[in-house]
């Protein structure tokens, strides 16, 4: 069943069918004003930061599940109706109110009909102001002459988002409403612990108000909710004035509208003072045509992201992910980490180490002075063992004070990130500049980020343990396994024999070649031992834990093998022969599903203290045996890497988001985003069922699969390689790409029907040799015609 359609021309999600089974939400805003707005125009935004910033409210995980937002409500003065443009919250019967939602590249637009009024709302927050804009379109329709009133809504927050669930005997004394009655400009100012006073306003930029409210309980009525607020069954909002309570801004507008006539109201809701930057702004767009330019910028802003890479595959949902959907998910774990969503309700902000190494592969290509600038930061994030903090605040950065994790709390795989990030980053730039920046240590020094790299290779060196491979310390990248005290990750080792190979190619290509024998002595190091205790038979032990007991085993309780140990056998490049491909054919037997792969199988059905939390969720969801997402992308590279293009094609399509549209009841989360996990096989009764879209190292990663791996075209320090892993079945497929400032347009055949293998490649006409096209060859323009064969 579906709920809604892609528009691939104006790159828009439009939802048809507003009763979606979860919210499904778009991000606005890329740079200090964000919103969270789901397709029923519920939400929150914040300022700055989602925990300490945080503007409009949201009761998370409620029922109904979609409030409050921003309503926009319509009343007929004549017949006394009133319904919201967006279906929620008034929610009329949708026999008779037409409702549609488009979910754009950094705007939401809400459109209805009803009762012979049709109307829009269109939401969007400019690239460099921190409000947001309402344009609502009212048009009459009927014969008649429509007398309308418009009430608007929104609920403040009290900046500190958990005081604001928590704390109500401190939270609710602290907010001092106004009403700026010259400008008339709901003012609205709170004082915290700080000296720092938050203020925010709210404003029609057009019309008269007529009347307004700032609290809450007296808008709604205590015993209303959002779908029948007091204020609008009354006909008229009260002039409440909130000193302390639940602040809100509501405000009425009133028109008639003659047959056929068209009304166009703005209002705009930002951070400053209403006697000063609400005025000045309520000035500024009281001019369309300043709305117009600020909705302008935000199309470009969008366009010149996506401009950079683009594919035309015989799949037409691996177009529509890759060349928009998948992108945008991309710059919005990059802009969000994992901060703000529906699901993290904004108790922690600042970065995940490991996440935000990983967010950068997904957009590298399009802002690569903006992931220098975080890598940067996250350097300044890793202490001078090497280790780094597992979670960090750049916005409330005190170096050296703040974050040094308790030795308990170092995981054994957030540095080594870094070897994937930095080595990405130039091979995508080609800025060997950032190796010899010096950079902070969290704690105490500093050295060049090359220096910082071997700092991370020899922290995870002195960290091995009984059968040398890595310590478990806190965790791997499987948070919820206990490898503690003493327990080994295979997983983290085979990242760290990944790390040593970037590091080795890097250290190669520099010239550095004491590093490089050095390195390569690890490395043949960590392969013995990885050889010696990690093979079982089939597949590969998932580690080891405290007690030596072997985890993801034949000899395991419960679970027996887990999906990460097998995938990174090969990625790492550790087993890219018999062992790893007989690991791989154990994943298709035990651990493929339609839906993806799940985790681990079978499920952990009874809870086992040394084995952790894993054991502790129901079979089938989160991190036992879901289909975990982010996991799954790596598969994919494993089996293109292996030359096997069915099957790297085929687990591609098993979760592509896309692919989900048509039983959208089944996945219920949005078709537009990756989420984090899809229900596993083993779940009695949700098989299919995807949850936490959005925020998840799915979206980098399986950008990097489809684009890298399958499609093959893959940065190297030298130039661009190209090296596809496709279905047999397809003729060739088109990519353009910009790369370090020359555009290239890349034209594969596949005139044998091969999965992998490269016969010709010709640049403007020259034919190259070998499958890498150095960079030096390029013009600002190239045509690339590459043949596909043995
Ligand atoms: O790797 C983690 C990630 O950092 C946060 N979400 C869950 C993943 C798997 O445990």
């Amino acid at each position: 069943m579906k709920f809604g359609y892609f528009d691939p021309k104006n790159k828009e999600y439009v939802i048809t069918n507003p009763k979606t089974p979860t919210s499904w939400v778009n991000y606005l805003g890329t740079a200090d004003y964000c919103l969270i707005i789901s397709n029923n125009a519920s939400g929150y935004s914040f300022y700055k930061s989602p925990k300490l910033g945080r503007v409009t409210r949201f009761r998370f995980n409620s029922i109904p599940m979609d409030r409050p937002g921003r309503y926009v409500y319509i009343k007929d003065e004549k017949t006394k109706d009133f319904w919201s443009i967006s279906w929620q919250p008034v929610a009329k019967s949708l026999e008779s109110f037409k409702s549609i939602c488009r979910h754009g590249l950094g705007y939401s637009i809400f459109e209805s009909s009803y009762d012979s009024i049709t109307s829009s709302l269109k939401i969007f927050v400019p690239i460099d102001k921190p409000i947001e804009i309402w344009e609502v379109r009212v048009k009459n329709e009927s014969n008649e002459v429509k007398e309308l009133s418009l009430f608007t809504y929104t609920e403040f927050c009290l900046w500190n988002s958990m005081l604001d669930m928590m704390d109500f005997q401190y939270i609710l004394y602290t907010c001092r409403m106004g009403y700026n009655h010259e400008d008339e400009i709901i003012d609205y100012s709170i004082k915290l612990w700080s000296p720092y006073e938050p203020k925010a306003f709210f404003t029609c930029t057009n019309k008269k108000i007529e009347s307004f409210d700032t609290d809450r309980d007296v808008f709604i009525g205590a015993y209303n909710d959002e779908s029948r607020p007091e204020a609008i069954v009354q006909g008229k909002c009260f002039g409440s004035i909130a000193i302390g309570g639940n602040p809100c801004a509501a405000t009425q507008v009133k028109f008639s509208l003659l047959p056929g006539q068209e009304e166009y109201i703005v209002f705009i809701l930002g951070i400053g003072d209403a006697y000063k930057e609400g005025k000045e702004y309520k000035k500024l767009f009281a001019d369309k045509e300043n709305i117009q330019k600020e909705f302008e910028k935000v199309q470009n802003y969008w366009a010149e992201r996506l401009s950079k890479l683009s594919c035309s595959t015989p799949n037409e949902n691996m177009n529509l992910m890759i060349n928009i959907w998948n992108q945008y998910q991309c710059h919005t774990t990059f802009n969000w980490s994992r901060s703000a969503s529906f699901i993290e309700a904004g108790g922690r902000d600042g970065l995940g180490f490991r996440d935000s190494c990983q967010d950068i592969l997904g957009v590298v290509h399009s802002i690569p002075q903006e992931v220098r600038k975080r890598l940067i930061e996250l350097l300044k994030a890793q202490l001078s063992e090497g280790y780094a903090m597992h979670h960090f605040q750049p916005l409330t950065w005190t170096q050296g004070e703040h974050n040094i994790p308790p030795r308990d709390r170092i995981y054994s795989d957030d540095h080594l990130w870094l070897l994937i990030s930095v080595p990405h980053y130039i091979k995508e730039t080609g800025d060997f500049s950032i190796l010899d920046e010096v950079v902070e240590y969290a704690d105490e020094g500093s050295a060049t980020v090359f220096e910082h790299l071997k700092a991370a290779l020899e922290f995870s060196w002195n960290h091995r343990g009984k059968h040398g491979l890595l310590l478990g310390l806190a965790a791997d990248w499987n948070d919820c396994i206990n490898l503690r005290n003493g327990g080994e990750s295979t997983w983290s080792t085979q990242l760290y024999f990944k790390a040593l190979t970037e590091f080795i190619e890097l250290c190669e290509y520099l010239g550095k070649t004491e590093d490089a024998e050095k390195y390569k002595q690890y490395r043949d190091e960590i392969r013995k031992a990885l050889e010696e205790y990690t093979w079982d038979g089939e597949w590969f032990v998932r580690g080891y834990l405290a007690s030596g007991k072997k985890l993801g085993s034949k000899e395991s309780e419960q679970t027996k093998i887990f999906l990460n140990s097998q995938s990174w056998s090969v990625f790492s490049g550790a087993f890219v022969d018999e062992k790893g491909k007989t690991a791989m054919d154990s994943v298709k037997k035990y651990l493929a599903t339609e839906h993806g792969c799940v985790k681990n199988w079978p499920a952990y059905v009874d809870y086992i203290i040394e084995v952790g939390a894993v054991t502790s969720f129901p079979p089938g969801l989160k991190e036992n045996a879901a289909i975990f997402c982010h996991a799954n992308t790596w598969v994919i590279i494993a089996e293109a890497i292996l030359g096997r293009g069915e099957y790297a094609f085929e687990y591609y399509m098993s979760f592509l988001p896309a692919n989900k549209n048509d039983i959208a009841e089944i996945y219920t989360a949005e078709p537009y985003v990756y989420s984090q996990f899809i229900t596993g096989k083993e779940h009695p009764y949700y098989f299919g069922r995807a949850r936490n879209p959005w925020l998840t190292g799915t979206a980098t990663w399986a950008f990097t699969a489809a684009t890298q791996y399958i499609l093959g075209v893959r940065p190297h320090y030298k130039g661009l390689i190209i090296d596809p892993c496709i279905p047999s079945g397809w003729d060739g497929f088109e990519f353009e790409r910009v790369f370090r400032g020359r555009k290239l347009s890349i034209k594969v055949s596949n005139p044998d029907h091969i999965s992998k293998g490269v016969k010709k490649i010709s640049v403007n006409g020259k034919e190259i040799v070998g499958n890498l096209i150095p960079v030096e060859m390029l013009d600002e323009e190239n045509v690339v015609e590459v043949v596909m064969g043995k």
